[in-house]
């Protein structure tokens, strides 16, 4: 069963029984020193800067998922994907998301804008963390020096309430 409860409190959460009523991806094509993410226009996050990506459809796996939605999203077609970590969000109104997080050494196709995303391409030193999610400046930069992680954190909306990170071997 999917987590429904609500928290106010990161200590409150029993991580080891947690599971997430909704499982999505994110996917970050990684060329040249250049970073591909979106300018998101809608769903979860709209008006933040994001990886391309999404939730699962039914029976779908994440690995299929990320390069749908990258497809869905932009466009292109992501190409060497590997796996590097994944991240828990739990929402203190009971939302609850499991996000597999991939990266792609490029894609093909020329990235287009569409109704969900504004491609932009930047520079891994210029990551504009001040428009993404508060918990993507914690794990970003072990995903580019590739380290594996895991990510669990409580929001209330926007704002962080709690966080841990644990590195993998
Ligand atoms: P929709 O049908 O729900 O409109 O769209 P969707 O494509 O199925 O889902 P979505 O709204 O794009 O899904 C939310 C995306 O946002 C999903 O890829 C996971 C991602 N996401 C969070 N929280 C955070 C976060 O804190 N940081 C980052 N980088 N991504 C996040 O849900």
């Amino acid at each position: 069963m999917a987590n429904t409860r609500s928290y106010t409190r990161f200590e409150d959460i029993d991580w080891s029984s947690w599971k997430a009523e909704q499982p999505a991806v994110l996917l970050f094509v990684i060329r040249d020193g250049q970073v591909l993410l979106i300018h998101k226009k809608r769903g979860l996050g709209a008006g933040k800067i994001n990886a391309p990506g999404g939730r699962l459809d039914n029976g779908e796996l994440p690995l299929q998922a990320a390069i749908r939605e990258v497809q869905e999203e932009l466009r292109v077609t992501p190409i060497g994907i590997e796996h590097c970590g994944e991240l828990c969000f739990q929402f203190v109104d009971g939302l609850s998301i499991h996000v597999e997080v991939f990266r792609a050494r490029d894609c093909e196709g020329e990235p287009q804008e569409t109704d969900e995303a504004t491609p932009i391409w930047t520079s891994i030193e210029q990551i504009p963390f001040d428009k993404m999610w508060a918990d993507d400046r914690l794990w970003i930069p072990l995903m580019l020096a590739r380290k594996k992680f895991t990510g669990r954190f409580l929001f209330d909306g926007d704002a962080m309430l709690g966080h841990e990170i644990e590195l993998k071997a």
